[in-house]
């Protein structure tokens, strides 16, 4: 509930002008349940109309993309970037090719980004962006006309002291390659800092493909060793989603001792209780691109079960959802929790509803927000333009290392914004403050823009 007056008269309005943008609402709803516990002190906020600011993205642009299928058919399909804050740095965030992706989810995630990017102590600002398209089951040939026709739009919004747009759920290394050549081509520029997640031999960073996944563990051992005086050692995970972030968060907290006993993807999840083999994993995913019901035909003393969602009914120490928002509502929440749960770490934006958040707090497990846990995939695309702006390329240890320090800072970051508004471990609130604190003083300081 948001009990300062001037929030709810903010959300309230918000609300109004945006009756169909049910994810952007909940995203805002999170963080100003977390900014009354500092906006009393800040009367100069409201004279300013910093919430108001704050909550308007500074463009908006929405496009048409044609493209041709391999039989020669027409589609048309719809674009987004939203570039929501760019008080901090140019904006940041990346790109999602999913059916479900509309202007609201658009706007929460390009929203989340502005705290998320801030919290990494990198000057990046927030955007997002992506597309209804859908991927699956499309040829590498029509993927990249899609791209290509995309890129034809977005090239003109972008550039590395504007907007970097990267991946996201459905745009991985193919896609930044097919988009990277495309606005290459119209611009006759090699701008490496454009786009992010490129591949190794044009600009790409080591370490930025596994670094989402890498960085969730970071984070979360940093909550388990300092708030649960525990570890992953011995710990039974699931971790739901098997893309990007839930291969590589999978990976890194196996080598931290724990065995992950459950993946999903959106049709259903794979049950192993000697471990998900991540070498199969990975074939399946990566290079056939296929369904992870492969997995259970595949490994012997494994099950496949329908529906992603009872992944939650697992047994599980540790739950890591890594696949989309809002994965997790109430009722998966509190079975983890009767099931003797000792931790939830969001490694998917959003990916607790509020029933769920509010489950897990009243029960006192160990919780992150994406905002926070996830952050270390956007700050190494940061790392990636570092590299492209002194045209050196460090070893995957040294990134590595500099991605286990960020998420460390953001932990401190976060515990100490907690302590300081009387809610010591309270990572949902240290994130929001932390986040917000900064961007709000860059932006009192720039004036009415
Ligand atoms: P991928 O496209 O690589 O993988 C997404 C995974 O989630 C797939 O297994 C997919 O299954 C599953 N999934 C997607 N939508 C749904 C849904 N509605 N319900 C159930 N399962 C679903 O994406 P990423 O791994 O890159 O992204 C996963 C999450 O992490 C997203 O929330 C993203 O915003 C976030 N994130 C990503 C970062 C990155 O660097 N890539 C950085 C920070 C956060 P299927 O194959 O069946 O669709
Ligand atoms: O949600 C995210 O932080 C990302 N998809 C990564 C964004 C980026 O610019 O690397």
């Amino acid at each position: 509930m948001i009990q300062n007056e001037y929030l709810q008269r903010v959300y309230a309005d918000l609300e109004k002008r945006n009756p169909n943008e049910p994810e952007f609402l909940q995203a805002v709803t999170e963080v100003f349940e977390s900014l009354q516990y500092v906006v009393d002190k800040h009367p100069e906020w409201e004279e300013a109309a910093l919430l108001e600011r704050f909550t308007e993205p500074e463009r908006v642009i929405e496009f048409r993309v044609p493209w041709v299928d391999d039989n020669g058919k027409v589609h048309v399909n719809r674009g987004y970037r939203v570039q929501f804050n760019s008080a901090i740095g140019p904006y940041k965030g990346g790109l999602r090719f999913h059916p479900s992706v509309n202007l609201s989810v658009i706007k929460f995630l390009g929203f989340e980004q502005i705290l998320k990017n801030s919290l990494t102590t990198l000057p990046m600002g927030g955007g997002k962006g992506g597309s209804d398209f859908d991927p699956k089951g499309k040829s590498d040939a029509e993927v990249m006309r899609f791209c290509q026709s995309f890129m034809t739009e977005l090239y003109r919004h972008i550039g590395q002291f504007t907007d970097t747009p990267a991946g996201d759920i459905g745009v991985g290394g193919r896609e930044v390659a097919y988009m990277f050549g495309q606005y290459k081509k119209i611009v006759d520029r090699f701008e490496g800092g454009v786009i992010t997640g490129k591949g190794l031999t044009f600009g790409g960073s080591l370490a930025r493909t596994e670094a989402t996944g890498f960085g969730v563990c970071y984070f979360a051992n940093e909550v388990l060793k300092n708030i649960g005086h525990d570890s992953f050692e011995g710990k039974k995970v699931v971790v739901s989603g098997s893309g990007n972030v839930a291969q590589f968060c999978a990976k890194k907290c196996t080598e931290m001792g724990a065995t992950v006993i459950a993946m999903s993807d959106s049709a259903g999840y794979i049950y192993d209780p000697n471990g998900v083999n991540l070498d199969v994993l990975f074939d399946i995913k990566q290079k056939r691109r296929a369904r992870i019901k492969v997995y259970a035909d595949e490994v012997p003393g494994s099950e496949y079960h329908e529906g992603c969602k009872n992944i939650w009914n697992t047994v599980c120490d540790i739950a890591i959802p890594c696949a989309s928002q809002n994965e997790m509502d109430e009722e998966g929440a509190k079975t983890l929790i009767k099931n003797g749960a000792i931790a939830v770490f969001e490694g998917a934006n959003m990916p607790l509803t509020p029933g769920a958040i509010a489950a897990v707090q009243e029960a006192n497990l160990m919780y992150s927000p994406g905002k926070a846990s996830n952050a270390g995939g956007v700050a190494t695309s940061g790392l990636e333009m570092s590299q492209n702006s002194i045209r050196m390329n460090w070893t995957f240890e040294e990134v590595d290392e500099k991605l286990e320090k960020i998420m460390k800072d953001i932990f401190k970051a976060c515990y100490d914004a907690s302590v300081e508004c009387g809610r010591p471990g309270d990572m949902m609130l240290g994130a929001n403050v932390a986040g917000f604190l900064k961007v709000a003083n860059a932006m009192m300081a720039q004036g009415i823009v």
